[in-house]
């Protein structure tokens, strides 16, 4: 096992990664922009250093000043937590080529789901389901039509290097299929400098589920069930609950053995997530994320699994701690993205955190490097924390959470605690009948508090 693990990221996933660190007893190196000198990561690590300015492409996403900051503290891995570095599969390799161990899968399956094509295309032959669509990538106007008439419209032309909804256009009939495609190419063009589309069925209200799983390197590959993660605004995830307010246990279980059997057969390592859109009784693959996610924690509470120790586990060459007959599914989890916005306009409101009063009590839990006097610094995305409630079954999980919220007082910044006080009151969310849309059609037609 290491001693000493540098954590390659900031704000609350880097105090998650040194929580774990610590309980098995491993060293933490915390690494910092200047803008964060006074954050919590760096206060509890046992060594820190300053690694460049504020933007982030200067400090958190600069490679030599990482590889660095590893080499100085003597850092045997390097955990990148998620965003910044934790799906480059270049940093990955350098890592690695130091001598160093990477906490993450390998630079191959990175780089494999980097290419929304290439990974749509491994997973279908790996058995998984996906959505019917172009063979690859579309390569004239004619191609596009056929498979349009093909599949039907309406259709969803795709960038290969995008993901997370960014270079995506519907074409309703053929008549617009043309101008879809050039200006879905041109966007995608300008966003990653390659210009390569393909072609779904698009599919109108699904959910979102996604698949965790985790592969050690003794050939073990268990599923930890799904997390339901249709609440989004703008491809940026609100609120996600695990499990799914509409999968049952042999649901779950078959589309949990499917990714799992896939997973196995590309020989990943670590953890990662598969997603898949579901309608209409059917799943349907989307991508897959070679990374620890925001939302891992809905599914630390009803598995009892620590995630992040389960990455060092598998890096360390160490067997997972459970087989899948004993990964159980206890009860229901709901997280709420905590985040520093104001909860009408989203607005960014970065700023002192004047005072902070923590929600207690059984089955809550809250995951934030805040801390009163704290100043979020605006170089940053706004994410300051997350509560996530546990309960025995869904309703209980949600009467324990709008408790909850009414305990957590963040004050100075705004924050989005008030748009989950109001989605607790909307039958919708209460019945967990939502999809996709959901979230954007409600702010659409109650833009603010009705007071
Ligand atoms: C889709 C879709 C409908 N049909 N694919 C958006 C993010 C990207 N990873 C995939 N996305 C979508 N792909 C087909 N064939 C709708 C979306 C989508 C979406 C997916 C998940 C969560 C929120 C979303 C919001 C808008 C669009």
């Amino acid at each position: 096992m290491f001693d000493k693990v540098l954590i390659a990221n900031r704000g609350e996933i880097a105090l998650r990664i040194h929580r774990a660190c610590k309980e098995m007893g491993i060293a933490t190196v915390a690494v910092h922009s200047q803008a964060d000198a006074e954050a919590m990561h760096v206060r509890l690590a046992d060594e820190s250093v300053c690694i460049g300015p504020p933007p982030a492409a200067k400090s958190y996403l600069h490679i030599p000043a990482i590889m660095a900051a590893a080499e100085i503290t003597n850092a045997q891995a390097i955990h990148p937590g998620y965003g910044f570095l934790s799906e480059n599969a270049k940093f990955a390799e350098i890592v690695e080529k130091s001598g160093l161990t990477f906490i993450g899968p390998k630079a191959e399956h990175i780089r494999m789901m980097g290419d929304k094509i290439v990974a749509k295309k491994v997973a279908m032959e790996a058995g998984i389901p996906v959505v019917p669509g172009s063979d690859g990538a579309i390569t004239s106007d004619d191609v596009a039509k056929k498979v349009a008439k093909q599949i039907g419209f309406p259709v969803l032309i795709k960038a290969a290097a995008g993901g997370g909804g960014r270079g995506m256009k519907v074409a309703r009939d053929a008549s617009e299929l043309s101008e879809a495609l050039s200006t879905a190419r041109a966007e995608a063009k300008a966003a990653f400098g390659d210009d390569s589309v393909y072609i779904e069925k698009y599919l109108s209200q699904p959910r979102h589920i996604e698949i965790q799983i985790a592969a050690d390197s003794h050939g073990e590959v268990i599923h930890l069930g799904e997390r339901d993660c249709s609440l989004q605004r703008r491809h940026q995830k609100v609120l996600e609950e695990a499990p799914s307010p509409a999968l049952n246990a042999d649901q779950r279980a078959e589309i949990g053995e499917i990714t799992a059997t896939a997973i196995r057969k590309l020989g990943y390592l670590g953890v990662g997530t598969v997603e898949y859109l579901y309608e209409d009784g059917r799943f349907y693959f989307i991508e897959m994320n070679t990374r620890l996610q925001v939302e891992h924690p809905v599914t630390e509470m009803i598995t009892r699994l620590d995630l992040v120790r389960e990455q060092i586990l598998i890096a360390a060459g160490e067997p997972l701690s459970m087989r899948q007959e004993d990964v159980p599914f206890i009860g229901h989890a709901i997280e709420c993205r905590i985040n520093a916005e104001n909860p009408v306009t989203f607005a960014p409101s970065p700023g002192t955190i004047t005072s902070f009063h923590q929600p207690g009590g059984l089955g809550v839990r809250l995951d934030s490097a805040i801390y009163t006097g704290y100043r979020i610094p605006p170089n940053y995305d706004s994410l300051i924390g997350k509560l996530i409630v546990h309960g025995r079954n869904r309703n209980e999980a949600l009467l324990r959470l709008s408790r909850v919220l009414d305990e957590l007082v963040i004050s100075g910044p705004e924050t989005t605690i008030p748009l989950f006080q109001r989605l607790l009151k909307q039958k919708d969310i209460v019945d967990g009948s939502y999809h996709i849309r959901w979230l954007e059609d409600f702010l659409r037609q109650n833009p603010e508090e009705p007071s």
